[in-house]
This record gives structure tokens, sequence and C-alpha cells, in this order.
């Protein structure tokens, strides 16, 4: 098989409350802890987008969400993972950084100085656009 087949995908939710954008900040690996993302992480093997972003928001932050719509371009982040966003609607629990060590709601001039991670500053234009 070839190596699109073998690349992962890497899910990750934005969930924008009026007007503001839940930012949750890496613990690790060293190289990003510190750095803000929009939370999320890999696709299992066999499993939707759509499960594993509701699978991982829960396990992340304890809340239960409704995924909608794509957001942005898909990031190539080497070491074949590719990292897809979508929006993401609450619909029960209060965001906890379970897994992280905080959380932060940003309007878009936040979102222009906050260090996120590098791959997601890519999709700034895409957020700026939601809020
Ligand atoms: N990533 C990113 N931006 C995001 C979310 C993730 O650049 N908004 C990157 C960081 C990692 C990769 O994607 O290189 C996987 O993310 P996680 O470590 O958060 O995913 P998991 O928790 O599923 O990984 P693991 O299986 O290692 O625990």
């Amino acid at each position: 098989m070839g190596a699109v087949s073998e690349s992962r995908t890497v899910v990750a939710g934005a969930v924008i409350v009026n007007a503001r954008l839940l930012l949750a900040q890496r613990a690790h690996p060293a190289e990003l802890a510190g750095r803000w993302e929009l939370p999320g992480g890999k696709v299992e093997p066999g499993e939707q987008d759509t499960t594993a972003l509701v699978r991982e928001l829960r396990e992340e932050l304890a809340i239960d969400v409704v995924v909608g719509d794509p957001v942005g371009a898909d990031v190539d982040l080497g070491g074949g993972l590719v990292l897809r966003a979508y929006r993401v609607n609450v619909v029960s629990g209060t965001p906890a950084p379970l897994e992280h060590s905080a959380l932060r709601w940003v309007d878009a001039a936040e979102l222009h100085t906050i260090d996120l991670v590098a791959a997601d500053r890519q999709w700034i234009p895409d957020l700026v656009a939601l809020l």
C-alpha cells in the first residue's frame, strides 16, 4: 500500500462560545509543552473522525460535543500524521484541563498573539472568520 493509506489523522476541535475560542495548553512532549492548541488527538484505526473527536474531548476536557463542519485545510504534521480541525458544539459539561496544563478562551486579537503550536497557526485566518 502507498504512503497515503498509511497516514494517520489527528483531529482537533474548535469550541467557540460568545466569540471566544477555547485553547488548551500542552503539558507534553517537552518541545510542545507550554504552547497552545485546539484540543484533540489521534484517530484510532477503523474509527471515524467524528467518533474520535467526541472521545478525545470527553477524555481531555470532560465535555460532550457534537462535531460540525471542518475548519481550514488539513495540515501535514510529518511522520505520517495529518491534522484536521472541526467546529464542535458543547452539548454537556464545562471544559476542564484533565490532560492539559490550562485552558483559555481567546478572542480574535488574542488568537494572533498567543503562542500556538506551529501546525495550528495555519488555521488562524479560518478561526478569526468564525469569531
Ligand atoms: N497536534 C497538533 N495540534 C493539535 C493537536 C495535535 O499539532 N491541535 C499534534 C501534536 C502531536 C500529534 O498531533 O504531534 C498528536 O497529538 P496528541 O499527542 O495530542 O494526540 P494523542 O493524545 O492521541 O497522542 P498519543 O497517542 O501520543 O497520546
